[in-house]
C-alpha cells in the first residue's frame, strides 16, 4: 500500500513539471521566430560590443548608455571587463559614443551597470541614477553629470533592504525614484520561483524618509518609465509579456489601470519624447537568450504603443532582427526621429527614421 501512494505521488509530482516545463516553454515563447522589420538607415554603433542594456536621453539629445552588465542566466562576452557609461550626442552628424570618464572615488573595478535614469534638477544640474550590481548586490548610484567635462562625478551609494534583484528605476525627484525589483529570491530559490511562477516581485518608492512597496504580484518587474505628463507610470512584467499602465497617487502608490499584453517578453520601456508612445525593448524567444547559441542567436524585437491609456493601443513593430546583426534588444530610446536600441550584452543600434 505503502509503495502505491509512494508511486501515486511520484506520478502526481512529476505530471506537475511536466506541466510546468510546458507552460514555461510557453511564457518563454520557446518556438517563435522573428520576421525581420528593418528600416533601412540603421548602423551597429562602434565601439559597443558586450551589452548596452538601458539607454536614457536627456531632451538636449544627449543619450546615456549602460554597458558590460553580468547578470545570472544571461551571457556575458567580456566577463573580466567592468561595466561603462557611454555617451552619444544625438544632435551630431555621425554620432559616435565615447566612455564618460567617473570620478569621486567610486570603485570602478567592480561596476555593473543595469537600469538607469536621468533627474533634472531646478537648477538645470543634470543627474543620472544607475541601478548596480557590483559583486551581484544591488545599489543605486547617483552621479552628477558634468557636461563640459563629459565626466560623472560620482556622489552617493544608496542601498536598503528592500532594494533587493533590482533591475530599473524611474527618478521622481532628488533621491526619490521607484525601482522594480525582478526576482523576489537572490539565491538557488530563484529557479523554484521562475517555475513555479510565484509572482511575488514588485515595485517600490524610495524617498530618504519613506520606502514602501507600492505595486506588486509580478512575476518578473523590468523595466519602468513614466508618461511624459508624469502622472502614470509603465511598468513591464517580463514573464508574463506585459505592460501595465499605472496612476501615481499622491502618496506615490499605484494604481493599476490596465495590463497591455503583447506576444514578446518585454525588458525597458521609454516613452517616445515627441508622442509621448511607450518604445519596448523585447525579447521575441527567451529560450535563446537562456541557452546562448551562436549558431542560433537571440533575436531583437522593438514596439511602439500609442495611445497606451486608451481602450485600443496601437502596437506596432519599429525593429525585428533573427539575431544577425543585434541580439538580445533590451531597450529602445528615441529622440528627434533617432532611434537607439540597446541589448542585455550584445552591441547597439542605431537608426534614422
Ligand atoms: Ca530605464
Ligand atoms: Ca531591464
Amino acid at each position: 500500500m505503502g509503495k502505491l501512494v509512494a508511486l501515486i505521488l511520484l506520478g502526481a509530482g512529476l505530471a506537475l513539471v511536466w506541466e510546468r516545463f510546458l507552460t514555461l516553454g510557453e511564457r518563454l515563447n520557446a518556438h517563435r521566430e522573428v520576421e525581420s522589420v528593418e528600416p533601412q538607415n540603421c548602423r551597429l554603433i562602434e565601439g559597443i560590443e558586450n551589452g548596452s542594456e538601458d539607454i536614457d536621453i536627456l531632451p538636449s539629445g544627449l543619450a546615456f548608455i549602460s554597458n558590460g552588465l553580468k547578470y545570472s542566466g544571461m551571457p556575458d562576452l567580456a566577463p573580466d571587463e567592468p561595466g561603462r557609461i557611454f555617451l552619444m550626442d544625438l544632435n551630431e552628424q555621425n554620432p559616435r559614443v565615447q566612455e564618460l570618464n567617473i570620478s569621486g572615488g567610486f570603485d570602478k573595478a567592480s561596476f555593473n551597470p543595469h537600469g538607469m535614469s536621468t533627474f533634472i534638477d531646478k537648477d538645470q544640474s543634470v543627474y543620472l541614477y544607475v541601478v548596480n550590481h557590483p559583486h551581484m548586490d544591488s545599489t543605486v548610484e547617483i552621479f552628477k553629470f558634468e557636461e563640459q567635462q563629459r565626466s560623472l562625478v560620482y556622489l552617493k551609494t544608496i542601498k536598503h533592504k528592500l532594494l533587493k534583484s533590482v533591475n530599473d528605476i524611474v527618478v521622481l525627484g532628488p533621491e526619490q525614484f521607484y525601482a522594480t525589483r525582478d526576482r523576489y529570491f537572490t539565491n538557488f530559490l530563484a529557479l523554484f520561483e521562475f517555475v513555479m511562477d510565484l509572482r511575488w516581485t514588485h515595485v517600490l518608492f524610495y524617498s530618504p524618509r519613506e520606502v514602501k512597496v507600492v505595486a506588486s504580484g509580478f512575476s518578473s518587474a523590468n523595466g519602468i518609465t513614466i508618461s511624459l505628463d508624469k502622472k502614470y507610470i509603465y511598468v513591464a512584467d517580463i514573464l508574463y509579456k506585459n505592460i501595465h499602465v499605472m496612476k501615481i497617487q499622491d502618496n506615490w502608490d499605484l494604481t493599476q489601470l490596465k495590463a497591455i499584453q503583447l506576444d514578446t517578453l518585454v525588458d525597458n520601456l521609454t516613452a517616445d519624447p515627441d508622442t509621448g508612445d511607450i518604445l519596448a525593448g523585447c525579447h521575441p524567444n527567451a529560450i535563446k537568450l537562456l541557452m546562448y547559441n551562436t549558431e542560433d542567436p537571440p533575436g531583437s524585437e522593438v514596439l511602439r504603443i500609442r495611445n497606451a491609456l486608451s481602450e485600443k493601443p496601437v502596437i506596432s513593430t519599429m525593429y525585428a532582427n533573427n539575431g544577425s546583426v543585434l541580439q538580445g534588444s533590451s531597450v529602445a530610446s528615441a529622440y528627434g526621429g533617432k532611434l537607439l536600441i540597446g541589448t542585455v550584452f550584445h552591441k547597439a543600434l542605431y537608426c534614422e527614421l
